[in-house]
Parts: structure tokens; C-alpha cells; sequence
């Protein structure tokens, strides 16, 4: 059974951290809204969904991603890059000790979740503002036991690894060749975001189904045009928090 863990969307989102983009107000009804498709959406790609109640304190805490690494073997709590979103880890490792033993990544190291590819063993990580070269040794020593390999890359001026590339089938990646060199995933088909659409190379693969929102049709024609079946979402409003499809869910099997 595949299990999406998602936390309902804060009533301060309006105090989100932004990096790369400018504020604009959020309407928190919309981005709620929005948030229970995207749910919908996990439940039809065929995740059962544990939907976290809210945490007002923590402006950012719908972006699950972020506090996690979860594996088969087990899960790596994080140390977000934003010392704001440090609190938001408490309640996810309470959960996630209901299905995996735990390790954590520990200061003066950071590591946000949407820095982190997992391609099979290999996992790849961002070297984002938010995630740096002691959280990959960290997760090195704590993952090589189950056999990961754990390689650093430098991006180009976006959020997150994941807002530069993702895995979209077995042997696909979609990606934004701006942000991040499709070179540096050989064996891999790699399809390009259009032009027109930056940020469409976010995109969450469920079994054989990718989700991916609906602000990007270009983009998902190419991804359809690889054979691969898509589904859209409205996730417009969390997009003003600098927020993808990705960074909502944490996807595992339990
Ligand atoms: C932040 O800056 O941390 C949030 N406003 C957005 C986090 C998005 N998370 C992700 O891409 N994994």
C-alpha cells in the first residue's frame, strides 16, 4: 500500500518564506481548496492519504516534503535551511515512527526534503540555499549501511533540486536544463519543461501516474507525447508560497 502523508495548509500562510519570488497575497480559501484536489488526486493515482491537521504556528508546515527523507528501509528527518521551518519537523517524526525507524540529520548541517532525487540507490541532493555538503555526509554515513549512494549538485538560481528536475517514469526525468545540467543523469531520457513554463519540471510520479498542475499544459503535451499519462491540478494559489506538487506529500509504502 502506498501511503501520502500531507498536512492541511496553514491560516498564516501569508507569512511563508519566499526566495526567488515576489509576494503576493495568498487567499487561504483558494489554497485549502486547491490542497483537498491535490489530495483527491493522490487518492485517484492511488495513495491512501493521512491528512495532518493544520499548524498555524508554522506559516510554511502544507510543504511536507521538506521536513522528510522517507526510504524503504528508513526515514531521515531534516534539518530545514530555513530556521523558521525547524519546528515543522517535531509532528512529521511523530508520525513517521509509526512506520520506519528514524535517523536525523543534525546541526550545523541543513537539508530540506525538496533537495533530495531519489533515482533507485542513488540519491541526489540540491546544493541549494537551503541544503548544504555536511547534510550529505550526514545522510552518506547514515544510508551507505542499505546500500545509497549520496552525490551533491549545484543548481542554478531556483528554490530546490526538485523545483529543477523529477522523475516522471522508470527511466524519465523531467527537467529544467536552466536549473540543473541533464548531464549529470546519464542513462536517464530527460524531457524539457517548455520554454515558456520555468517551473513545470515539478512533478509527483505514483505508480505510473504523474500529477502535475494544470498552470503547465505545454508541458504536460510533451510529457503525454513520452507516453506517459498526467494528471492536472490547480495549484496556483500555494505557487505564490513558492510551493510545488512535490513538496506537499511525503509518498511511501507501508
Ligand atoms: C519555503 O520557502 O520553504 C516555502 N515557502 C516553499 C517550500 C516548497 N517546498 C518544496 O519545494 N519542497
Amino acid at each position: 500500500m502506498l501511503l501520502a502523508l500531507t498536512r492541511h495548509v496553514s491560516p498564516n500562510i501569508n507569512q511563508c518564506e519566499l526566495t526567488h519570488i515576489d509576494r503576493q497575497p495568498i487567499d487561504y480559501e483558494t489554497a485549502h481548496r486547491q490542497h483537498l484536489e491535490y489530495e483527491d488526486c493522490l487518492r485517484q493515482a492511488g495513495c491512501q492519504v493521512i491528512s495532518l491537521p493544520p499548524e498555524p504556528a508554522f506559516p510554511d508546515s502544507v510543504f511536507v516534503e521538506d521536513t522528510a527523507l522517507v526510504l524503504d528501509e528508513i526515514a531521515v528527518i531534516t534539518r530545514p535551511g530555513a530556521a523558521s521551518r525547524r519546528p515543522e519537523t517535531a509532528s512529521i517524526a511523530e508520525k513517521l515512527a509509526d512506520y520506519r525507524k528514524l535517523v536525523f540529520i543534525e546541526a550545523p548541517a541543513v537539508l530540506d526534503g525538496g533537495d533530495v532525487l531519489r533515482l533507485g540507490k542513488k540519491l541526489y541532493v540540491g546544493l541549494s540555499r537551503r541544503s548544504d555538503m555536511a547534510a550529505v555526509a550526514q545522510l552518506q554515513g547514515h544510508l551507505s549501511a542499505f546500500g545509497y549512494e549520496v552525490q551533491g549538485l549545484h543548481l542554478g538560481e531556483c528554490l530546490h533540486l526538485k523545483t529543477a528536475v523529477t522523475q516522471v517514469a522508470e527511466n524519465t526525468l523531467l527537467i529544467n536544463p536552466e536549473w540543473v545540467d541533464p548531464a549529470l543523469f546519464p542513462g536517464f531520457k530527460c524531457i524539457e519543461i517548455a520554454p515558456s513554463e520555468p517551473f513545470a519540471a515539478n512533478a509527483v510520479l505514483v505508480g505510473k501516474t504523474v500529477i502535475h498542475p494544470l498552470a503547465f499544459p505545454e508541458t504536460r503535451q510533451r510529457v503525454e507525447q513520452a507516453g506517459i499519462s498526467v494528471l492536472s491540478v490547480a495549484a496556483a494559489e500555494l505557487a505564490k508560497a513558492e510551493g510545488g506538487v512535490t513538496c506537499c506529500s511525503l509518498i511511501f509504502s507501508a
